[in-house]
């Protein structure tokens, strides 16, 4: 049977494959454009950011708690199906003979990238430039690849077999070369821009960092109570196994050398400070465990390090508190914001400006090169990485990130037990449990467990730095053969419990008794 069209003749992979040609071409120019101009943005990147900031929480929640850690990457390659399957409907638009059409959607997908990027923090044409150079790109390779489709060969009239086949030949080439040159320039732009990861920097910093003037408390020998039990957490957490939790699709790189910090707002004298002002003023160490509101009973979105830096309350005297500065609003390199309440920064707490974690400097994960710790607050209200701004304003004046998506305001990290390990005892019933609790910066005064909702009885407690860290604990239970469940609980250096009353994480950080069911 006669093929009735040409469309039909050329094959169902003749559209998408141009599509796809234009698409991935569009995107690696774009990833070389970043990768060259320093202080770009990937319009991918930019995209995800803005889906990762306006997506209404129960769905983040949702994806968090179904892809955990790989939310990020399950993000990406969504967007990427997305962009390929645009590309497709393109190609097939173009190969129909609507170019328009299919220059049109190219266009309006760019255009999309370009307000994405455009409502990220410190928008700039250098910033746009890879949106609009992969766009320009894309419509070039669309318009290129569907020239060769068209004279006098593919089309419908064309004469016999043999032209058809010269220049679909012609085609293919053509979209396997620019296959070919869109992965070799988006390798290319990903080299490019390792390059500008602060690594290398880090590495040197490393050697000159500071001495701390005032340096963290000694750790008491039995700190590390649980040392060499199984299923235990250490007392410091290394930094490669802190928890990681923030809203940037990529970790911000950012320099020490181009990296400043305006203090701004309700404050007597603007302050500019630089890398090298932080180094110069008296650095000061502390150990402080730091949480997430995020955490689930039993979870551990927690750590504990040793963070250097300089006191908060220092910088915020020199700056000089005007009336009124009741929030600490500190805001991150890449627009993320945190409030704090400015009396609890001032009260005395070693709230920190820190620029080290547990000897190194900051891991870029974790906000190199420098971020808050406000030992007592959760993270999302105090803890800001990459932090370049400190405005002080009134408390009503600002609501920071998590706020309008429904979180509280204020932050206090509540008192908690964890149960982390049971194994046997020296003796026949027995079961030892153990595991940490904390009251960040009202201390642990006492942990007990039960079991069977019988009678508590009181724990063990390792030893402490201060009352901004997290405990440890170990509890010997006698337990007959057979199913049980072991509670614990907390109580803060106030002598006040830990809350019964299950809650769950939202709006103000999860509550209730931790539980372990053990089969002996
Ligand atoms: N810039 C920035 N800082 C941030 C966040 C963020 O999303 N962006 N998240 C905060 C939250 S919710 C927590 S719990 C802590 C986690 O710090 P970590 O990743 O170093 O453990 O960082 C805080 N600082
Ligand atoms: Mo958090």
């Amino acid at each position: 049977m006669e093929p009735s069209d040409g469309a039909e003749r050329r094959g169902w992979w003749i559209g998408p494959l141009l599509g796809l040609a234009a698409t991935v071409a569009g995107l690696a120019v774009a990833e070389l454009v970043v990768g060259v101009i320093g202080n770009a943005s990937s319009p991918v990147v930019a995209v995800g950011q803005e889906v990762i900031d306006r997506v209404p929480t129960p769905i983040k929640d949702w994806a968090i708690s179904t892809f955990g850690d790989d939310d990020k990457a399950v993000l990406v390659v969504g967007m990427l199906v997305v962009l390929l399957v645009a590309g497709v409907v393109v190609g097939t638009l173009a190969e129909r003979g609507r170019l328009q059409a299919a220059i049109g959607v190219t266009v309006a997908v760019g255009a999309l990238g370009c307000l994405a990027v455009l409502q990220r923090p410190a928008p700039s044409l250098a910033k746009l430039a890879p949106t609009l150079i992969g766009t320009a790109v894309a419509v070039g390779v669309l318009v290129l690849l569907a020239r060769l489709l068209e004279p006098g060969g593919l089309v419908a009239d064309a004469p016999a077999a043999e032209p058809m086949g010269v220049n679909r030949r012609r085609f293919v080439g053509g979209a396997f070369g620019v296959g070919a040159l869109a992965i070799a320039a988006g390798g290319l732009g990903r080299l490019l821009q390792r390059e500008r990861e602060v690594d290398g920097e880090r590495v040197l910093l490393a050697e000159r960092l500071p001495l701390p003037a005032d340096a963290a408390p000694p750790l008491p020998a039995d700190a590390d109570l649980l040392a060499g039990v199984e299923g235990a957490y250490p007392f410091i957490t290394p930094n490669d196994a802190f928890y990681r939790i923030d809203t940037a699709l990529v970790v911000p790189q950012i320099s020490k050398d181009t990296w400043h910090l305006r203090v701004h707002g309700l404050v007597e004298r603007e302050l500019d400070l630089t890398f090298d002002d932080l180094l110069a003023r008296p650095q000061v160490e502390r150990y402080v465990t730091l949480s997430c509101v995020s955490n689930p009973v039993g979870g551990d979105l927690i750590g504990n390090a040793r963070w250097q830096g300089v006191l908060l309350a220092d910088v915020l005297d020199e700056a000089g508190l005007l009336p009124g500065a009741d929030q600490v609003v500190s805001r991150s390199d890449d627009g993320w914001t945190a409030g704090s309440p400015t009396e609890v920064i001032m009260d005395g707490r070693d709230a920190l400006l820190a620029i080290a974690m547990n000897g190194e400097p900051l891991p870029p994960r974790h906000g190199y090169p420098a971020r808050l710790v406000v030992p007592g607050l959760y993270g999302y209200v105090s803890a800001t990485k990459w932090v370049t701004s400190i405005e002080l304003t009134g408390w009503q004046d600002y609501d920071a990130y998590w706020v309008p998506r429904g979180w509280s305001k204020l932050g206090p990290v509540k008192t908690m037990a964890r149960i982390d390990t049971d194994r046997p005892s020296a003796s026949a019933d027995g079961r030892v449990v153990a595991g940490v609790a904390w009251a960040v910066h009202r201390g642990v005064s006492r942990v007990e467990v039960r079991v069977n909702e019988g009678p508590w009885q009181e724990a063990e407690l390792g030893g402490v730095p201060s009352l901004d860290t997290w405990v440890q604990w170990r509890a010997e239970i006698t337990v007959e053969p057979g199913r049980h469940m072991v509670e614990a609980r907390a109580f803060d250096g106030d002598g006040n419990p830990q809350s019964a009353e299950p809650a769950p994480t939202a709006p103000n950080g999860a509550q209730g008794y931790p539980r372990r069911w053990i089969d002996v």
